[in-house]
Parts: structure tokens; sequence; C-alpha cells
């Protein structure tokens, strides 16, 4: 940062600060005389085996005894916290008090404050269970949960106080927040709209768990090498995860493979009874994870599973003498959940994925069960009354027939019983169009690793075809198109098909995704259950995207509104509307968009060795890398940009250089290893950047980035020093988006194709505040129909720009990527779009070059940003889907005298 401009920034630090201060702590009752829940001591189990009357008066002693030690919650005063910082660095981490290293106070700050969560974890638990509320499940096989201390300090109201505790033991917060790794246990949207959800749950008082898998490699790292990218293993357990608590007591036994023997019928049911035996087991350990709400005591769950070896030695083979055989099976065991799949919008089809799926979906469920059936009085026919599931995706929807395998098998239930009670308490999410992303399984595959599922899948499409015939006789066509099984060579097992057929409600993820899947997608489906389809638009926890991530912005925000009130309701951001063109509060929004500008412009220093001109327009494309996602088309226009300025130059055009506006152009995002074409695009990016970039003639006129490796917490950092972000998907491809959202919070306006979400937050903030371009999906329906045999016109300025690539003016060729754009190849649109995409950017350079106009869309666009909020969606979900109401945990007083 340059001189002079640290007193603004110091300025703008202690607003961060108020506006981050503890407003609520008082009520949240960080107080060291608040009394916990008391129940635990009254329903402790006691063996003492003595005379029963003794035994009596003995447990009551003790039971006093206990609740004496452990009746409050853990005190918070700034000296305190330094108390227990220094006990866990002293005590759980083993190291030496004295010793000053960021790594051991980030940690044992860490477990400090999971201390604090773990006590309002445990009683809003058990809270929840003595209320017997229905809760709900979230089943998904990823989540992108960002760094948690910030998060968790603030969910807590402590943030200030640890701030201050740790500035006397000679540590900044915000340093030792750096410390902390990311967990990337997700590929992309999904997996960090998981997270978003359990955020706003916690928050809004839901009774909510999330479920997952604890991946010991997660989402891989990405360095680029030789202008390209390159894959390494992201093991982000190496210096342990402090959030966690492991459960070796919540273990599950998960069997594969095998064979069916029929053993006569039920004597209940008269179903004939199969017994699945042999096969392979493998245990299912629980890790936990606390997951807090914002301003509340609710703290949620978040249980993954690791996978384990069923024994620690098979006995038999130990005995043969075979010591290295038994070590060997425990080892194939575990990894199981090893590593993520890195694929985003594709099913990578592979049995280990299978694998995946059905040991976290058979851990989860019988967990779930084991909960429920905890209480005699609840009866398994209630359970849709006590426990909604939702399926993110089709990743976990074996859940349905391994559900109704345990209402079958186990619990020895009838068809029509387990079937209802299934149905009744599944829903599914759709996340994607994409057909390579719907996943469908072998079924010589499935007949292999679940066996006894093949058997109830069958059941179950023998069922629903039946009721196909029945309403549509003799409509063969719609049988076979409806049926969960695809009559190919090998067969295929539809997921989605299964999910639809065994949940009461499928939602999709924006109003025009939700039309496609109507429409397009699973149209008989529709037409035959058309309640069971509904739209939920995604959201996003407004609270990390603004408040954390963004703490310059949040403060003018809270200094023009007078209040903090708007963490808690975003409805109230309207009322910057009316003051959006007030020049002063302009100087502050534009002074924290700087802050934040010059934060990004350091990082891209100190990560990719350019340096950029704060002032310049910061235009941002961060998102994985796809075709649909068209980075290509931002690259060309990047590319059309250069080779213009220098025609211009050639020309002596001097007026039109002198308006052209100077732009960083960043990119972002992680190619799946196997996904050549998306590789090829980053390859290209970085060939453009690095010719332009070292163009003398170019000067600050414009420069091109991609950021290595990008993450959550990269996110938190670009989307508040972003002017304008692209979203400029295929029509029709982009099922929502949610980076879209981030960024209009985070005062950035949008450059963005008529697809998902954009149409939806270009309906909110009002036309004039998007840049929208290019053809909407009907258009794009029909192109992609006639495409092969009318090949349109390719706009003069995308020939040209082919042209110089293929003559090398960028280093290599990439003849793939421009014959992929030939008129005939070119199933994106890029083509098509291109001139529009061209003209939409010369009207956001036109707006730039007027800061108040510019200021003031980004104000009104931030300011109509409420309906994103995951909170709003999390209530759509809880009213139209679970059926379920909050229920606020809070301590029940103070106790006069402790002792
Ligand atoms: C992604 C979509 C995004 C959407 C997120 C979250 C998958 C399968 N789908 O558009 O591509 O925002 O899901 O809903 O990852």
């Amino acid at each position: 940062m340059e001189e002079g401009e640290e007193e603004t920034c110091a300025r703008i630090e202690r607003e961060v600060r108020d506006c981050l201060g503890d407003p609520n702590a008082a009520q949240l009752g960080n107080d060291p005389t608040l009394l916990r829940q008391k129940s635990y001591v009254d329903e402790l189990e006691m063996e003492v085996d003595e005379e029963e009357e003794q035994a009596d008066e003995k447990k009551k002693l003790m039971k006093e005894k206990l609740w004496k030690l452990m009746c409050t919650y853990l005190p918070c005063d700034v000296l305190s916290l330094q108390k227990s910082i220094v006990q866990h660095v002293e005590y759980t981490l083993a190291r030496r008090r004295y010793k000053k290293d960021k790594g051991s106070f980030y940690q044992a700050t860490a477990v400090s404050v999971r201390d604090r969560l773990i006590e309002r974890w445990t009683d809003t638990q058990q809270y929840l269970s003595s209320k017997d509320t229905k809760r709900v499940y979230y089943l998904s096989l990823e989540y992108l949960l960002g760094r948690n201390l910030q998060n968790a300090m603030s969910c807590l109201a402590l943030r200030n106080r640890y701030a201050a505790a740790l500035e006397e033991l000679g540590y900044k917060l915000e340093e030792l927040t750096e410390e902390e790794r990311d967990p990337g246990l997700g590929s992309g949207g999904l997996g960090r709209l998981a997270s978003c959800f359990l955020d706003s749950l916690a928050t809004l008082n839901y009774a909510a768990w999330g479920y997952g898998i604890r991946y010991k490699y997660g989402m891989f790292e990405q360095r680029l090498i030789g202008r390209a990218q390159a894959e390494f293993p992201d093991f982000w357990l190496k210096e342990g995860y402090p959030w966690e608590v492991e459960r070796p007591d919540v273990q599950y036994l998960v069997k594969m493979y095998g064979q069916l023997e029929e053993d006569g019928k039920d004597p209940v049911t008269g179903r004939p009874r199969v017994n699945w035996v042999g096969g392979e087991d493998v245990i299912a350990e629980g890790f936990d994870i606390p997951v807090p709400g914002f301003h509340t005591w609710n703290t949620n769950n978040l249980r993954l599973w690791t996978s384990k070896a069923s024994c620690e030695f098979n006995l038999g083979s130990f005995n043969d003498g075979q010591y290295y055989a038994a070590i060997g099976e425990k080892e194939r065991s575990e990894p199981l959940t090893s590593v993520l799949y890195p694929c985003d919008n594709n099913a990578p089809g592979k049995e280990l994925r299978l694998r995946q799926q059905y040991f976290y979906v058979s851990a989860t469920l019988q967990d779930i069960l084991r909960r429920y059936k905890k209480r005699p009085e609840h009866s398994l026919l209630d359970l849709p009354r006590k426990v909604a599931i939702q399926l993110n995706e089709t990743h976990p929807a074996i859940a349905i027939p391994e559900f109704m395998r345990l209402l079958l098998d186990e619990e020895c239930l009838g068809w029509k019983e387990a079937w209802h009670i299934t149905q009744n308490t599944f829903a599914y999410t759709n996340h994607t169009v994409m057909p390579e992303a719907l996943e469908v399984w072998p079924l010589p595959l499935m007949e292999q690793l679940l066996p006894r599922h093949l058997t109830i899948i069958y059941e179950i499409n023998h069922h629903f075809l039946g009721e196909v015939r029945a309403r549509w006789p003799a409509d063969q066509g719609r049988v076979a198109r409806m049926s969960i099984i695809e009559e190919s060579e090998p067969k295929l097992i539809k997921m989605a098909h299964l999910a639809i057929i065994g949940c009461h409600r499928v939602n999709g993820v924006a109003q025009v995704h939700t039309g496609l899947l109507c429409s397009s997608l699973f149209p008989d489906f529709y037409e035959m259950w058309p309640q069971k389809f509904v739209n939920i638009t995604n959201g996003v926890n407004h609270r990390r995207w603004m408040l954390q991530a963004n703490p310059a912005m949040s403060a003018v925000i809270s200094k023009w509104l007078g209040t903090h009130d708007w963490i808690h309701d975003l409805g109230l951001l309207a009322r910057l509307k009316d003051l959006s063109s007030n020049p002063e509060l302009q100087r502050d929004w534009q002074e924290a968009k700087m802050y934040n500008k010059r934060k990004l412009a350091d990082f891209i220093k100190r990560e990719c060795g350019i340096v950029v001109n704060a002032a310049a327009m910061f235009d941002v494309h961060v998102k994985r890398i796809h075709e649909y996602k068209r980075q290509l088309m931002n690259i060309l226009g990047v590319a059309y940009r250069y080779l213009r300025i220098l025609s211009l130059q050639q020309e002596g055009n001097t007026e039109a250089l002198g308006q052209m506006v100077p732009r960083v152009v960043i990119f972002a995002g992680k190619a799946a290893p196997n996904y050549f074409v998306a590789k090829d695009v980053i390859k290209l990016v970085l060939a453009v950047a690095g010719r332009v970039n070292n163009d003398a003639r170019i000067g600050d006129l414009l420069k091109v980035v991609f950021i290595p490796n990008y993450n959550v917490s990269m996110a938190e950092l670009i989307i508040p020093g972003t002017d304008v972000s692209q979203h400029i998907s295929t029509a029709g491809f982009e099922a929502s988006g949610t980076s879209n959202m981030k960024f209009c919070m985070n005062g950035s306006l949008l450059l963005g194709s008529r697809d998902g979400a954009n149409l939806e937050i270009e309906q909110s903030i009002g036309k004039d505040n998007m840049f929208m371009f290019g053809a909407n999906t009907k258009e794009v329906d029909q192109l992609r129909r006639t495409i092969n045999f009318r090949k349109p016109q390719m706009d003069g300025r995308l020939r040209w720009v082919l042209e110089e690539i293929l003559s090398g003016r960028f280093g290599a060729t990439f003849h793939d990527l421009v014959n992929s754009l030939q008129p005939g190849n070119d199933g994106y649109m890029v083509g098509h779009d291109f001139g529009s995409y061209l003209e939409a950017n010369e009207v956001v350079d036109s707006i730039f070059k007027n800061p108040p106009a510019w200021t003031t869309k980004c104000i009104d666009s931030c300011a109509s940003m409420s309906r994103f909020s995951s909170d709003r969606c999390i209530r759509e979900y809880a009213e139209k889907i679970w059926q379920v109401v909050p229920h606020q945990f809070k301590p029940p007083g103070k106790v006069a005298n402790v002792d």
C-alpha cells in the first residue's frame, strides 16, 4: 500500500471493528453465572452396585457434585480467554508457553472457541431432544465450509474480545485467521451452497444436522506450472483440524458386495425374506463439527464419516501366520473416504464413487434411525412427522433403496408402509440439467456391489411403472422413458428417476432452472405429479459474504442505516436506495471499495508477481472452468481488446485510446484433472496474460491475471475487491449460480447472460443496473437444434481474434479450441453471443467512466439483494418441503451462588 493511504486504512479498520462489535454480547450471556441445562444430570445413568436405598442417596450426591462442577458456561472476559488460549497451548498442544509461533496460537485459539461452542451445542441438542422436535437432515457429498475461526467468533459475539485478548499476547487476530486451512470438502457451488444452508439453519434456529464425508484429501491444490494447471493432493488434515470432535463411540457397519439368499416368508408381512450374506464390511466412524448460529444459542451439528476396517486384524489370517495379509485388508478399507472426486457438473461414473456414496448414506440412515428409535413412543409409521431428509443432488440418492432395505429387512415392515414412510421423508434438490452430470450407474455394477438394493430398485420400478401403465394405458414409449432402468447395453440405473419417484418433493434452484426441469428434463414426471415440483431459488449466507468478507463495506452500510440490524434482516438494506446518490455515502462506498481493491492488488502482486493499478476497473471471472461457463468467450474478448489497443496505436488514434478504460481482468478456477478442453482454456488465459502483461505498449490499459488455487477464503478476498463480475454461461446451462449473488451484495455490477439466477437478480435490482447480453434459453434451444444444417456467419471480430491465435501471436496455436468455435461445432454459442458480449462490455466501460453513476448502481443493486440471502431460501425449504418451525434454545436462567 502506498504512503498516505495508511491513515484512511487505519480509519476504515477502526470503523470495521466498530461494525463487528459485540452488539448482542450481553444478551448472548457470555456470563459465567448463567445456568446450563440441568437435564443432563437428571438423566445421568450411574452404575452404583450397592443396596438400592443407599445407592439412591449416593447417586443423588454424585449428581449434585457433577452439576456443581459443570452448571455454568465458560467465562468469556478477556483475561479468561487469555488463560484458556495459553492453557491450550501448553496442555492441549503440549508446546512451551513462551514459544511464539502463530500456528500454535491459531490452534489454541480455535480450541478455546470450540470449547465455548461445545457447551452450547450439547445444550441445544439436549433441548431439542427434550422438545422432540422434527429434525431436518441435509445429505450432501460436498461441503465447502471455508475458514471457521472468524465465523465462530462472530456467531458467539466474541470477536472483539478474542482480538483484544490476543493483542495483549502479541498476536493479531487477522494474522492468526490466515493460519487456518480451508477444508476443501467440495468441488464448487453445490458444496458451498450446502455450507451456507448449514449456517442459515443454525441462525434461524431450525433443528438440523448436516451429514457428509470426511475426505482425507480435499479438492486438489491447483498450481500453475509451465503456463498450465497442475494438480497436487490437498492433505488438509496435516496440522489437524481443531474444529472437529472424533466420535469413536459413533460407529456403524456398512456392508458391500456379497450374495442374496432366500429365507422363507416373513410370518407377519408374508413377503419373501432375503438375507444379504458374505461381502465386505466397513466401519463408518463419525466426526462432528459444531455449526453455530449467528447471535443465537442454537448450535447444530455437521457429522462427517470416515471409513475404517471392520476389525483391526482379521483373526483367521492372523492365526494362519498371514500377518501382512491381515494388515493389507485393513489398509484396503481405509481408502474409501480418502479422496473427493473433483468433478463439478460431471458424474465420474467410478465404482469407488458409488461405494463412497453408499457407505456414507448407509451410515447416515442408520444414525438417523437409531436417534429416532431412542424414544420408545416413536413409531416408525410416524417418522415423516419427526424427520425430513433432503438429498443434495442425486449423489446420496442410493438412500432411497437403502432406507427401504432398513425398513423391510431390519425393521420388518411391509412394502406399503415402508414406501409410504420413505416417500414422505425424502425430498430431492436437482442442481443441473447437464446430461453429463446426471448420474447413472451400470446395472451390473449395482448388482455386484449392492445386490439387495438392485432387487429393491426393481420392485420400486415395478410398482411405479404399474401406476404409469394404469394412467396411460398403451403408452409404451412413456413407460420406457420414465423407467428407472435404461434398456441400453449395459443397462443403466437412472438415479434422478429413482430420486423423483422416491421423494415427495423435487426442487430446482432458480426459476428458469425449475422451468427447464418441468419442460425439458422431466416433463413426463411433471405431467404425472405437477405438485411434486417446486422452485426454491438459491441464496447465500450474507453474514459470511458481506459482514465477514467485507467489513469495510459493512461498516459503511451500518453507518448509513444507523444500525447493525441489517445483519439479521437483509431487507433493511432497501433503505439505502433513497440515499444511493448522496455524495457522502458515495464517497464512503468508493473508499471501502478502493480499500478492498488495494488488498486484492497486494495479494495479486504477492501470489502472481503482477503489479496492477487499483484505479483500473477490476473485472472478475471466478468459478470452476467449464465450457458452458464460457471463460473462453471472456479471454477471446480480452484478446480482442488487446488487438484493438494495438491497432488504435498503429492508427495513431489518440482520441479513442484516451477514451479507453484501464482494466484488470482476473480469472480463477479449477478445471477437472481429466477435462482437457477446460485445461486448454486455462492455458489460453495464461498465454494471453503472458503476451499482454509483457507488452510495454499496453501499460496499465490492460492486465490479465489468473490467480491459482481458487477456494472459499480466496473468494472472500476477491469478491469485495471487484468492480464488475462475469456470469456468462450459455443460457439454460447454469442452474442458478451463487457467486453472482455474492458479487452483487458486495457492490460489484454483473455482466451476465440470460441464465440461472442472473434473471432473478435482474428482476430484483432492475434492468438498468445489470449488463445483460446474449441469447435466452429458448433461443439457445432453437439454435442448438438448427446449428448443424444452418451454419451462422462468424462475427468479424471473433474471426480476427481466432486468426491471430492461429498465427501464433499468443505462443501456442490452440487449434482444438479454435476449431471448437467454428460454426457448427460451437455448442455453447460463443460465436452467436460474442458480438453482444463485446457491446455489453462497451456499456460497462462507458458507465465506469462516470463514477457517481456507477456507484449509484452499485449501491442500488446491493440494497435490493435481500431475496438472495440463504435465510430466505431456508425459510422456503422449511415451509414448502420440510414442514418444520424454529425452536430457539435459551439457557434456563442465572445461578445466584455457584458454590
Ligand atoms: C451447481 C450448478 C450451479 C448452482 C449450484 C448450487 C452442480 C451439479 N450444480 O449453477 O451448476 O448454483 O449447483 O445449486 O454442481
